[in-house]
């Protein structure tokens, strides 16, 4: 860019009061800050300023993508509905996939991901080994009818999503290309600014068995995962669990009476032993109805994917089918369940020789249920969350919680899309082999709103130089017929000339007013031009991210401002804060 950003010109309503519907930072500061709008449940329109973000995010990852041999292409946003046919997914998603008619009706709908449309592309195209392994991405909107939009940009209905797709001949060829976009992801991120996780994920619905995701750490956000100083960090959603229950021993069975208990946490209370010395039961049943009891440490969580990948089709009973079954809720145990019942336990209790558990009778438990002799396990899986404390898989050390967002995942989603649509390739030998494909997003608008969670304070937002709106606010205190805003001009003007972006607040308003805004919108860097600091020769500069400010002279600042700029350059990859420099 190389004109000034007039701030009065500039097409962004700042608002002074927080927006009543705005749960979270991002939501409120993208709003006050003028940069959203919404437009309609889970939908937003960018203004100049959020969009001049949304590009430079774009800009990086257009950056990345073509530094790895991604090609760019756009596919369009409405999709025939046929191709969903062919991947059998039309029938997989309910009422998320936003479908419409045409006027002759036939069936369509508003993309929300593009794996059928681009196995369509290249199916009857990429023809041989010879030009494979090809990957393409376009930078694209897309339409999933979330039941809840909420959290502004972060789970919005119509959103901004980079995606990749690629084609290759055998899974050694897709993992160096799942190894080259894991690396361009990070380091995306890093340039960003977020601070972030690779963390194993669950692969859920959409096929295929190695995913990573990229977590932008952050209270807010709806992800909960673990981490270890190893390295090591996990979605608590897929990560192995490795818990270690508390022992309890008694000389014998022994049945208790345990009046009106009915959860782990009354049962621990009430024979005061740790809730991690108990045993809780979860009944279900498989895809043939039958009876599955679920045996977890009782400060564990069930994870249910995990219970579905041990049990095909488990699904967990109601009130209704546990009474149905003759099971007791609240004082369910492995002794004495009904004829034919499936006893499935967490790996983690096969340590444990005695269980404190349901004894199957309304109000009574037992302590030392021993496995083996008063009941028999017919398996033993993985089946817990895991969770803090847990130890680490990869070294034994306690795993550390946190909380993210998830802001990019790659996928290696094998031949499920290219088997279905009969996507092949002639291999060396002339055999017709379906390609071994990868997908990999980056939520770009997520993202923007990612970097707001994790770069703002009580004034606003602090934008990282890399995707800032502009580097730097040139504020003259007074404008009109004085030498103030001439002055505040051609400091803009020198700027622009040494590559900054550079915004200007030539409006006539109070000084208190332009302070407030240049702090709300983000801007790395302020100029302040006053009368008093001219007649010194001086202006004052302040560094957006932590407050300081410094006395700078005018014939100094260009220089200033340059050197600081080709320092960062030199030594930081990330392009957060290049200003800095200026304070140290
Ligand atoms: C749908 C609907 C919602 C969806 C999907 C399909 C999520 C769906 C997974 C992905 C995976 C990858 C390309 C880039 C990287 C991520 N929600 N997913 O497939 F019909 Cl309604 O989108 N897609």
């Amino acid at each position: 860019m190389t004109d000034i950003l007039r701030m009065s010109n500039l097409y962004a309503p700042t608002l002074k009061e927080d927006p009543a519907d705005a749960d979270i930072a991002s939501h409120r500061l993208l709003l006050r800050a003028g940069m959203i709008r919404k437009t309609a449940s889970g939908v937003y329109t960018f203004l100049p300023l959020g969009y001049r973000v949304l590009t430079k995010i774009e800009d990086i990852v257009r950056e990345e993508m073509d530094a790895i041999g991604s090609q760019e292409i756009m596919m369009p946003a409405l999709q025939p509905a046929e191709l969903w046919h062919e991947s059998g997914r039309w029938d997989d998603y309910g009422p998320e996939l936003m479908r419409l008619n045409d006027r002759h009706d036939h069936g369509f709908c508003l993309g929300p991901t593009h794996e059928e449309l681009i196995t369509a592309l290249v199916r009857n195209e990429l023809r041989s080994y010879k030009q494979l392994p090809c990957t393409l991405y376009q930078i694209q909107v897309k339409f999933r009818d979330e039941i809840r939009p909420r959290f502004g940009l972060l789970r919005s209905r119509e959103f901004i999503m980079k995606d990749a797709y690629s084609f290759n001949a055998d899974q050694e060829s897709l993992q160096r290309t799942y190894d080259d976009m894991s690396r361009a992801y990070g380091i995306i991120c890093d340039r960003c600014g977020l601070a972030y996780y690779p963390v194993e994920a669950d692969p859920g619905q959409i096929g295929g068995s190695v995913t990573t995701e990229f977590m932008a750490l952050a209270e807010s956000g709806e992800a909960e995962l673990v981490h270890c100083p190893c390295g090591y960090a996990a979605n608590t959603e897929a990560g192995e669990c490795q818990c270690a229950p508390t022992t309890y021993e008694v000389p014998a069975l022994e049945k208790v009476s345990t009046p009106g208990v009915h959860t782990i946490e009354d049962l621990a209370k009430f024979l005061g032993i740790p809730e991690s010395a108990t045993v809780k039961a979860l009944s279900g049943q498989d895809a043939e109805e039958r009876l599955v009891v679920l045996f977890v440490p009782g400060d564990h969580e069930l994870n249910e994917l995990k219970a579905v990948r041990e049990v095909p089709g488990f699904q967990l009973l109601t009130d209704e089918q546990m009474e149905g079954f003759g099971l007791h809720k609240g004082s369910m145990g492995p002794v004495g369940l009904p004829e034919g019942a499936r006893i499935v336990a967490d790996r983690s209790l096969q340590a444990v020789p005695q269980w404190v558990v349901g004894a199957n009778e309304e109000g009574y438990h037992y302590v030392g249920a021993r496995p083996g002799e008063d009941f028999a396990v017919d398996a033993w899986a993985d089946l817990c969350v895991v969770a803090p404390g847990d130890a680490c898989p990869e070294c034994g050390k306690p795993l550390q919680g946190a909380r993210g967002i998830e802001v990019s995942q790659v996928f290696q989603l094998g031949d499920k899309y290219s088997k279905a649509m009969g996507a092949t390739f002639a291999d060396e030998e002339g055999n017709e082999v379906p390609f071994t494909m990868g997908c990999y997003g980056v939520g770009i608008s997520r993202t923007l709103a990612a970097i707001v969670e994790q770069h703002n304070d009580e004034h606003g937002i602090a934008w990282p130089l890399s995707v800032a709106p502009a580097h730097v606010c040139i504020v003259p205190l007074t404008v009109g017929d004085d030498l103030v805003q001439p002055e505040a001009e051609r400091i803009a003007r020198e700027l622009v000339g040494i590559g900054f972006e550079v915004a200007i607040d030539d409006r006539d308003e109070r000084a208190g007013v332009k302070f407030a805004d240049a702090d709300l919108i983000g801007w790395p860097l302020q100029v302040v031009v006053g009368k008093r600091g001219l007649a010194n020769g001086t202006v004052e500069i302040k560094l957006r991210r932590t407050g300081e400010k410094k006395e700078v002279a005018l014939d100094a600042l260009t220089d200033l401002l340059g050197f600081a700029h080709r320092h960062k350059v030199a030594t930081s990859p990330a392009g957060v804060g290049r200003f800095d420099a200026l304070f140290n």
